[in-house]
């Protein structure tokens, strides 16, 4: 069992990211049970949620004119425009009943700034206002931050780069993700990581 220090972050693993879901993750449902095994093995588990108003920003249905996957520029940079996905409190929004977490201590709520972004789970988009959860990570302790769950390319890179400049050491298991992959995302993500420091590890190697 990894100690207290080991923090297991397991990334947006809601019914919107599934197969059949508003933003669909090719195999999304395929971590559920990597996740699973991987929960028994740590004593701190910490979940995120991606949790928007019905006007948020991010959604190509706000914007007149505009498809889902088209770019726009934001006052914080460029963004993705998605299809309207994990509305608060929305079946799309709600955890996936398979996982089994119920050791898990926090679930980080993020994106419910109508006019920003959060892929990150520390870091909103417009990179300055912060969710708290480095503030929680301190303040327990926490020295790793072992990241899952959905997208590969978006909210686990994201928040795996964001936990590392936060002082964290940082791993992303790799088969306990899935990605979106636009246009080379996914290539992109994974140098960005490696360029960080970030280790890229399989869940066999982590339970072995
Ligand atoms: C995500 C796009 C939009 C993710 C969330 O969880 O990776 N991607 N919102
Ligand atoms: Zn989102």
């Amino acid at each position: 069992m990894k100690p207290v220090e080991d923090v297991l972050l397991v990334v947006d693993v809601q019914y919107d990211f599934m197969p059949g879901g508003a933003l669909a993750v090719k195999e999304g449902d395929e971590v559920v049970p990597v996740i699973n095994r991987l929960a028994r093995a740590f004593s701190h588990v910490v979940l995120t949620q991606d949790w928007h108003p019905r006007s948020h920003v991010s959604f190509a249905a706000n914007h007149e004119g505009r498809a889902p996957f088209d770019m726009m520029t934001m006052p914080y940079g460029e963004q993705v425009l998605w299809p309207v996905h994990c509305v608060q409190d929305t079946e799309g929004a709600a955890l996936h009943r398979g996982l089994q977490l119920p050791h898990a201590r926090l679930v980080i709520r993020k994106g419910h700034h109508e006019h920003v972004d959060s892929y990150s789970a520390f870091l909103e988009a417009d990179r300055v206002t912060p969710t708290g959860l480095a503030g929680y990570l301190r303040d327990v302790g926490a020295k790793r931050v072992w990241v899952a769950g959905l997208a590969t390319d978006y909210c686990v890179a994201w928040s795996a780069l964001d936990a590392r400049r936060a002082g964290f050491e940082v791993s992303v298991i790799e088969d306990a993700c899935r990605a979106i992959d636009l246009e080379g995302s996914l290539d992109r993500a994974w140098r960005e990581m490696r360029d960080a420091g970030i280790e890229r590890i399989r869940s066999d190697y982590l339970l072995a």
